[in-house]
């Protein structure tokens, strides 16, 4: 099956100029007027999992739906147009875009240099599943570029960062990380999952490979498992194609169209989820029985300076200490009515969880508890509810 470069590209060069909202409806949706199109004003699911052609040498626009399926690719044209990104490609899941890329630009003998505070599943890809391979991460203090330097060793391929990381919300430097990769010739990936393109587009600051799970605010409702990678370099773009079409983790049409659905509402409802968890983060930060608040649009937060400097926003997650055991970071989650206790994060409604137990169990707690993880850390994705309640609801779980 040969290899296909993303025609709709070409197509669709006109959204460079065009601003983020304007790209998140049109992008990859063109209206096609042309005799015999039906002109569909949103992308049509394609359930066809081959596609006809007229002679035997010549291959076809497309050929089978792992390789390319027209609903996947409007969603690939809309998230790379979003990120400012020439290439995107859609997975079945946020950890299935992860394992694609690592199989396609390592291999034994290479290790990765990652942030110490990662999405729990990472971790365990990285510790648990490339290990096996023979490839290695070692992991580092990655607010600091310095730190990230001196810890390249000669086996290095790969940086892996979040920015802000799940769940400290953390934040690395990330022009000043691509310049370190790029001194080192080390491919610099970015999991932009927690700010989405709309408050964060890294690329833009010099990173190679741009992740996401789309599971999270790209879909934005809860009902999509999904996951991206988006690149510039055609070569990259081709060789990762190579590996989807060969390993066979794609999103499936019906998926790739509630994605295209929710990316329309993207900018607003990140403006909310924006809005909402400054003032939930405020509110904790002043309440008695609240320890840390970590929130990068909070002054408190040491990396507040960076976060508006690299990012246009600073997201809807947050996470605080409740004061006490974990008994009562447990009855406190317990309490609530309005904030879900769930895993997961980015939907349009407010989740809550407790990192050590649910989202981070499969990290060492030697290593949660290195890094500040704690067993009464709790985790918040601040919804686009009436800020008020969900201010209630956290007040009468906290008395
Ligand atoms: O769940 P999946 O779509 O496979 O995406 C994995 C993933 C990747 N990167 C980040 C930053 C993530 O937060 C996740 C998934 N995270 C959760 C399920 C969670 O509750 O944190």
């Amino acid at each position: 099956m040969e290899q296909k470069t993303q025609h709709a590209h070409s197509d669709n060069a006109p959204a460079q100029t065009l601003s983020f909202t304007t790209k998140a409806v049109h992008s990859g949706e063109e209206v096609d007027l042309r005799e015999g199109a039906t002109g569909d004003v949103v992308a049509a699911i394609h359930l066809a999992t081959t596609y006809a052609r007229s002679k035997v040498g010549e291959p076809g626009r497309y050929e089978y739906a792992r390789l390319q399926n027209p609903t996947r690719e409007a969603l690939e044209v809309k998230l790379a147009a979003l990120e400012n990104a020439r290439y995107g490609l859609a997975f079945s899941s946020g950890l299935a875009a992860e394992t694609t890329l690592l199989l396609s630009l390592l291999k034994a003998g290479d290790s990765i240099l990652a942030f110490d505070d990662l999405y729990g599943g990472t971790k365990r890809l990285l510790d648990q599943v490339f290990t096996s391979f023979g490839i290695e991460t070692s992991y580092v203090d990655a607010t600091n570029a310095l730190l990230v330097e001196n810890a390249v060793k000669p086996s290095t391929k790969m940086v892996w960062i979040e920015s802000p990381t799940n769940p400290l919300l953390k934040l690395a430097d990330i022009r000043a990380i691509a310049n370190v990769a790029r001194r080192h010739g080390l491919i610099l990936v970015v999991d932009n999952t927690f700010l989405s393109p709309y408050f964060q587009r890294p690329l833009d600051l010099g990173a190679d490979v741009v992740v996401h799970s789309l599971t999270k605010y790209l879909g934005g409702h809860s009902d999509v498992l999904g996951g991206a990678l988006l690149v510039n370099n055609q070569q990259l773009y081709e060789r990762l194609q190579l590996h989807q079409n060969s390993t066979g983790a794609v999103l499936p049409p019906f998926d790739s169209y509630l994605t295209l659905r929710g990316l329309k509402t993207l900018a607003l409802r990140m403006e909310q989820h924006g809005k909402n968890a400054l003032e939930v983060a405020r509110f904790l930060e002043g309440h008695h029985k609240v320890g840390r608040v970590l929130y990068p649009g909070l002054e408190s937060h040491p990396q507040h300076e960076l976060a508006k400097a690299q990012a246009s926003g600073f997201g809807g997650v947050l996470s605080f200490d409740v004061k006490g055991t974990a008994a009562d970071a447990e009855r406190f989650l317990e309490r609530l009515k309005i904030f879900t206790l769930a895993e997961s994060l980015g939907g349009v409604e407010s989740l809550i969880e407790l990192p050590a137990v649910m989202t981070h169990a499969s990290v060492e707690k030697a290593e949660r508890e290195k890094i500040g993880i704690t067993d009464t850390l709790i985790r918040a994705s601040v919804g686009i509810e009436d800020v008020a309640d969900l201010i209630a609801d956290l007040k009468q779980a906290l008395a």
